[in-house]
């Protein structure tokens, strides 16, 4: 009778899946529900997997920055109908989980890393920073990493952050494609005020990120460049170059700008009131 009973139960299911294996008291795994709302899974049970399992969801470092999961995948990269220097639309495997800045970093976190407040829009400390050069930013990641000694920091590849800001989705936007929508995400020309906002007042992306779309422009790690043609894993960027990128525009940009697969550049020593970044944290 207990052999049978999965079986009867299965038959007189409405609805139950063919294909569905009986359940087996050695083999516990339960199927692998997707969740809009979370990080992708794992996608197997091969060591890695077993690793990423016991890694925490979300991490808080000794400045009060709180960083979301961010778990490998594959995406594609760019937008079949953006600009040119979105194209080729290509393949990006992400290879490694790693820890992504929930928000865009705070003027009270550069000023406790670095001793001074260079923004041109304060006020409120739970701003963004501004106003900070993509070589600033090196000096506060240095910082940073010798302050918290074992944690290692650094800016999002282009790749990296593209992948984080779409969340899962194809669209413009890490919600679908409808700009009237854009206002509930981003801090963008339309709404802005023409000045920053603090962080995480609007609603985050499906992976619980805030603000990748506007409030300010965020510099990540790669020289800018064009694309490569083919499918790539873990890109990087161009080894040399004159301007660095940066991504999901600001509160002075129109909705286009703001976009997922949106690409702007400034030479690394540039500094304006809408240039911020968010950090990356490596996994152990
Ligand atoms: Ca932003």
């Amino acid at each position: 009778m207990c052999v049978l009973l999965p079986v009867l139960y299965m038959a007189i299911l409405p609805g139950s899946r063919e294909p569905a294996p009986v359940p087996h008291t050695s083999s516990p795994t339960p199927p692998n529900v997707p969740t809009p709302a979370t990080p992708p899974q794992a996608s197997s049970t091969t060591s890695q997997g077993v690793r990423e399992s016991v890694l925490e969801p979300r991490v808080t470092n000794s400045i009060g920055m709180e960083f979301e999961l961010i778990q490998p995948g594959e995406f594609q990269m760019g937008a079949p109908d953006g600009d040119k220097d979105e194209q080729p639309v290509h393949t990006v495997r992400i290879s490694k989980p790693f820890y992504l800045g929930k928000y865009e970093v705070t003027q009270a976190q550069w000023q406790a890393v670095m001793g001074n407040n260079p923004s041109a829009f304060t006020g409120d400390p739970t701003r963004p920073v501004e106003n900070v050069s993509w070589e600033d930013v090196q000096e506060f990641i240095r910082r940073l990493n010798t302050k918290e000694g074992g944690t290692t920091y650094r800016l999002p590849t282009e790749a990296e952050w593209e992948y984080a800001a779409r969340a899962g989705t194809t669209t413009a936007y890490s919600f679908g494609n409808d700009k009237s929508q854009l206002s509930q995400y981003a801090w963008y020309a339309d709404t802005s005020g023409s000045q920053t906002h603090p962080v995480g007042k609007l609603k985050p992306n499906a992976w619980g990120l805030y603000d990748m779309h506007g409030n300010v422009w965020e510099w990540v790690q790669d020289w800018y460049g064009p694309y490569p043609a083919g499918a790539a894993v873990d890109p990087a960027g161009p080894s040399s170059g004159s301007h660095r990128v940066l991504r999901g525009g600001g509160w002075d940009n129109d909705a286009g700008t703001c976009r997922s697969a949106s690409r702007y550049r400034w030479p690394p020593g540039s500094r304006y009131g809408h240039l911020g970044f968010r950090l990356l944290r490596l996994v152990p």
